[in-house]
């Protein structure tokens, strides 16, 4: 028997059979609308209906042998979302399943990956947009390869969330009001972030920060791979890093964050300090038998922590406290799927070799590719939940990253309280944003890899995860000066930003091919720091609505099916594209621009809607526009945020009309969420040759580091006549560059 059960005014809930989590993902919420979403049942069909309008149409419900199944006609919809996926944005015509997996070959018809994210979006272009999310935490499957679609479940019921739009944006906004939202992240976790794996000794990780401030280059973090642990024992430090308070403390004197990596695979050994503590409250998780699960990573023969369990977690997060106490900034969760490279019945030589203390070198990566990944091994783990229940790995597995994170984040409370957690993790579920940023994993340096990324992104954005980026320059194989710039410019815009690569490949620091290629590189980074007003803003949105910050351009009209599968540009907010250029040798390309007028960046020229263009990008360019009639707001470069007490703020307009918010707050602390921040309002609008500004704060709790701010007009021509009024007072404009402009204080708002 099916229930259907109205949520709120734009959320229906359908139950079919017996579903169950063993954690629970969603919160209920009121959503007040405007609206007219239901379910309608037209003999054995449920039509979800606004208006009168059919968005979708369920066909058939059906359980059998542990799988649930529910069947829907697709008429002509396009389909986006399902969290991390390759391919292209529309899913139209894919069969794909959840199940979070280390799967480092990312080919383009490779399924799944790390993150299991079971909602989508519907959409046609003359129809509101209406999303499914399906509330099982189990292996799921989305067949949307024909007239009709199906979601399935290994379970044996079914629920599902239908999420009234009308826009994509209301859609992902619902959505996230029951799986919830980003928090704000700290300001220096927008900045550029520098890691390898591996810098291997501190004295290379101080090296590369050294030669970031020699050269210029801002940057906000060092990450440290693997290789700092003591024989990858997570929780400790190495012999290469036998003083980590010194060594943190000289990384901070320059602006640094440190950022280190933790697996959740805890080495087996007797006297091993963390694996001692976990055996005496019986913390980890099953095998088959009733013993300890066991499975080979980094250190050898492991143990896995069992997260479902509150008290494990709590475990997990003071474990933390020798990497607080040293002064870590930020967690780096991987092989949290959790990803086993092999087990028991693999030989002798390789346990050997992963068993020394020394770095790891890639002739050991050689090694391992001669072993099967044995990764469905993993299924047979057997969990428990904190009123004893045992639970299957099969219905754990999605959410283990996800309740790892909430250990991480636990973490964060007790040994840096009140300050905002920095958690980056690989694997994940719905949700997973509340408490961490994601990137896409063991990507390679191909020009393949460079153009997928994009889409991969937009639908971890689609599907709530909005602080998301990918391993800029490629994490397998080697680099080329072209393929490294190409990629800075595109990382410069995505939501994190952090260049990343494997062992034994060619490094590709900022310096790392010479002083030419430096340049380039240098001017896109100090352009990401600039862009922080507007980045920081749109963060603070996303915290507020769950909007994503990289977005698909369907979202700036979802009735131009021209946007439905545009996968090489995407917008930064609401006002900003970016087409950037992903093939070799290649210095001009097509750009379709959406309704309205658009301004490239670069020198001001303005472009028509709706029609192709070719445009220029030879290599030290990518393409940038903006939208008439808007304000892009922007600060000065810096090494790092907040290097200085005061900012500037710069305000950039475009066209005739605009206006834009500003969020701004102290950038590490917890206290936004007692609203202690800053939120201004800037308007303008043009009357015959006068322009009025309106400056408001809509919003003063925070002492607030823009002291004054710099409205440049950007496009306007008769610079002579303009005059410019502020909140209704005259003031004098002033060129510079050729551009009229006009300063004024923030402070006395
Ligand atoms: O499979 O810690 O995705 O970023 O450098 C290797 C070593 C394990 C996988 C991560 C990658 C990281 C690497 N890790």
């Amino acid at each position: 028997m099916k229930k259907i059960k109205k949520m709120n005014d734009v959320i229906l809930k359908i139950s079919f059979g017996n579903f169950s989590n063993p954690v629970n993902i969603v919160k209920n919420v009121a959503i007040k609308a405007n609206c007219d979403f239901e379910a309608v049942e037209e003999g054995e069909d449920v039509v979800f209906v606004s208006n009168g309008e059919e968005l979708a149409r369920l066909e058939k419900l059906s359980s059998e042998n542990g799988k649930t199944w529910a069947r829907f006609n697709s008429s002509s919809a396009h389909f986006f979302g399902f969290g991390e996926k390759m391919g292209f944005l529309d899913k139209r015509g894919r069969n794909m399943k959840m199940m979070n997996m280390d799967n480092p070959l990312h080919t383009p018809d490779l399924d799944p990956m790390y993150v299991s994210i079971p909602f989508f979006i519907v959409l046609s272009p003359k129809k509101p947009a209406m999303g499914f999310y399906v509330n099982s935490t189990s292996r799921s499957f989305f067949n949307m390869e024909g007239d009709s679609y199906t979601l399935g479940v290994e379970d044996d019921g079914i629920e599902f969330y239908a999420i009234y739009g009308p826009t994509v944006a209301d859609v992902i906004k619902h959505f996230t009001a029951v799986v919830g939202r980003i928090s704000m992240p700290p300001a220096w976790a927008l900045g550029y972030q520098q890691s390898r794996w591996s810098y291997a000794t501190a004295q290379e990780a101080l090296d590369v920060s050294h030669k970031m401030r020699q050269d210029g280059i801002p940057c906000d973090v060092i990450y440290l791979d693997i290789d700092y642990m003591k024989g990858y024992r997570v929780f400790t430090w190495g012999d290469r890093f036998n003083d980590p308070k010194k060594f943190v403390d000289e990384m901070k004197k320059s602006g640094f964050k440190v950022v280190v990596i933790m697996d959740p695979g805890v080495k087996e050994e007797d006297g091993y300090e963390v694996y001692e503590s976990g055996k005496a409250i019986n913390a980890f998780a099953k095998s088959k038998s009733g013993n300890n699960f066991t499975g080979y990573v980094w250190p050898g023969k492991c143990v896995f922590p069992d997260f479902l369990r509150s008290d494990v977690r709590n475990w997990w997060a003071l474990q933390h406290k020798s990497l607080f106490e040293a002064g870590v900034d930020g967690i780096w969760n991987d092989m949290n799927e959790p990803s086993i490279v092999w087990t028991d019945t693999n030989t002798q030589e390789l346990k050997n070799l992963l068993s020394s203390d020394e770095p790891m070198d890639f002739t050991l990566l050689e090694k391992l590719k001669e072993f099967t990944f044995q990764k469905d091994h993993a299924y047979e783990i057997t969990h428990m939940d904190d009123s004893n229940k045992k639970w299957p790995h099969l219905k754990v597995r999605n959410v283990y990253a996800l309740l790892e994170a909430m250990a991480t984040t636990k973490a964060f409370e007790i040994y840096r309280p009140n300050k905002r957690p920095f958690i980056l993790s690989r694997a994940g579920f719905a949700g997973i944003q509340k408490y961490a940023a994601v990137w896409t994993g063991d990507n390679s340096s191909w020009w393949e890899h460079l153009k997928t990324e994009m889409p991969i992104s937009m639908g971890l954005g689609l599907s709530g995860v909005s602080f998301c980026g990918t391993d800029v320059g490629g994490f397998g194989g080697n680099a080329t000066a072209e393929l490294l710039v190409r990629w800075m410019e595109i990382g410069t815009f995505f939501p994190f930003f952090r260049n990343h690569s494997a062992i034994g490949t060619r490094n590709q620091e900022p310096w790392a091919f010479g002083e030419n290629v430096e340049k380039i590189l240098k001017k896109y980074i100090k352009m990401r720091y600039e862009l922080f007003p507007y980045l920081y803003t749109l963060f603070f949105q996303s915290y507020k609505s769950g909007t994503p910050i990289m977005r698909p351009l369907f979202m700036y009209d979802q009735s131009d099916e021209n946007l439905y599968n545009l996968n090489d540009e995407f917008m930064v907010g609401n006002s900003m594209i970016v087409a950037p250029v992903t093939e070799p040798n290649v210095t001009w390309r097509p750009v379709y621009l959406p309704k309205g007028e658009w301004i490239d960046v670069r020198n001001g020229e303005k472009y028509d809607g709706k029609k192709v263009y070719k445009i220029d990008a030879p290599l030290d360019e990518i393409p940038v526009f903006v939208k008439e009639d808007s304000i892009i707001s922007k600060t000065d470069s810096m090494n790092y945020f907040f290097e200085k007490e005061k900012m500037m703020l710069y305000l950039d307009f475009y066209g005739q009309r605009a206006s834009t918010q500003v969020y701004e707050d102290d950038g590490e602390t917890l206290n936004y969420k007692k609203g202690i921040y800053n939120l201004y309002q800037v308007s303008v609008e043009s009357e015959s040759a006068i322009y009025n500004v309106s400056v408001k704060a809509l919003h003063k709790e925070y002492e607030g580091r823009y002291k004054k701010a710099v409205i440049s007009f950007m496009t306007l021509k008769e610079l002579k006549s303009s005059t410019v009024r502020i909140n209704g007072e005259m003031i004098k404009p002033y060129f510079e560059n050729g551009i009229l402009k006009v300063v004024f204080d923030l402070e006395v708002l």
